[in-house]
């Protein structure tokens, strides 16, 4: 799973990349900084702190840090920057709303700068597919006449300068056209609005303006202050800990952000276990038994037998899987089941 970050010149992407993967990029590349962020996950804590094992292995993001092009930039910047974000298959919108030194703090203005210029990408391919679609449609092709009633949705939303993400509910094979086509607005976003370092909890106008926008589009929200998450990140263990309590936090906001782009990714997690190593995995929500199997190892898709499931809760009521199971609470699930999210599973399989 890829996250794109988005957003204008300066408003903190690299710094947001550095806080979570620890990479320390600085300053602006015209070429996307590409890296992996382990999800930090206090379920993941919870497991290991009941069931010895020798190594945690965390659920990662991988993120890509696509540059942003100032306005008035010329085509090739353009649509260098738009394919990058084709590539990705979520997006994650930081907008400015600390002070920059410039004295203005606008972050609806941005927000619609940036939504009008993806808006605008989504809108020429959206006409140009309906013209090829149209042609087809007109000599019988089944499939061009479908293609063809979703861009019709889609074309006068997009001239309204409002994203396909926003709109009513598209069925699930209206979704796969719109991503074959690969429109940039219909990807999910989780919108982060970068604060100052007085507004860790996002309080403010701009904060608030920037949750009001992402609500309004089915965005997720986060707040995060960008530049100190990223001192953090180059902080050690005890240090870090202190840091994050004086500054009155339960954890690195970056824990959070990445678990809200988990939700808007729509993905669930699940645990294996064993002395050598306890393993977080994420699954698309609704995947069933045998392909989260598949995440772990082909093989343990392909001789699928069963799994064997508790949830994370009854380890912290029961304290051991030997409880658990005397409880009656280790459950056996065939090949149909679909996982829930904050399992821990054995797959058994053969092959
Ligand atoms: N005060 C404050 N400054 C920040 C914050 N986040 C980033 N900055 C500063 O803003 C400047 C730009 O940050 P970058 O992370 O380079 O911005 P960017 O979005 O990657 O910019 P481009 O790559 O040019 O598109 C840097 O000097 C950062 O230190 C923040 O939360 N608060
Ligand atoms: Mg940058």
């Amino acid at each position: 799973m890829e996250v794109g970050i988005v957003g204008l010149p300066g408003v903190g992407k690299t710094a947001l990349f550095s806080a979570l993967t620890g990479i320390k990029a600085e300053g602006y590349s015209e070429k996307a900084h590409v890296g992996v962020a382990d999800i930090p996950d206090p379920r993941l804590d919870l497991v290991a702190k009941h069931i010895p094992t020798r190594k945690v292995v965390h659920a990662t993001l991988h993120l890509v840090d696509i540059p942003g092009v100032p306005a008035g930039s010329d085509a090739r910047k353009l649509n260098s920057f738009l394919e990058q974000i084709r590539q990705v298959e979520a997006i994650c919108h930081v907008v400015r709303c600390f002070d920059d030194g410039s004295g203005k703090i606008d972050p609806s203005g941005d927000i619609t700068n940036m939504e009008t210029e993806l808006v605008l990408a989504d809108l020429v391919v959206a006409e140009g597919g309906a013209e090829k679609s149209t042609k087809l449609a007109a000599r019988g092709a089944e499939d061009a006449k479908a293609r063809l009633a979703v861009l019709e949705r889609a074309i006068p939303m997009l001239g309204d300068g409002r994203s396909i993400r926003a709109s009513e509910e598209w069925s699930e094979n209206e979704r796969l056209i719109l991503k074959n086509y690969g429109f940039v607005t219909a990807k999910p976003v989780l919108c982060v609005a970068n604060v100052d370092e007085d507004d860790l909890e996002g309080d403010s106008q701009h904060a608030q303006a920037v949750k009001r926008y992402a609500l309004e589009t089915g965005a997720g929200f986060v707040a995060v202050c960008a530049k100190l998450e990223a001192e953090l990140a180059e902080l050690e263990e005890p240090d870090r800990s202190e840091m994050v309590q004086s500054l009155g936090l339960k954890e690195p906001a970056v824990g959070s952000l990445a678990r809200a782009a988990q939700t808007v990714l729509g993905l669930a997690t699940f645990y294996t276990t064993s002395e050598k190593e306890i393993h977080a995995w994420t699954v698309p929500l609704g995947a069933s038994a045998p392909e989260a199997a598949g995440a772990v190892h082909s093989d343990m898709q392909r001789g699928f037998i069963r799994a064997e499931c508790y949830h994370v809760s009854d380890l912290e009521q029961y304290g051991t899987e030997k409880a658990i199971r005397e409880a009656g609470k280790l459950r056996s699930e065939g090949k149909h089941y679909q996982m829930e999210d904050g399992e821990v599973v054995r797959f058994l399989f053969n092959v």
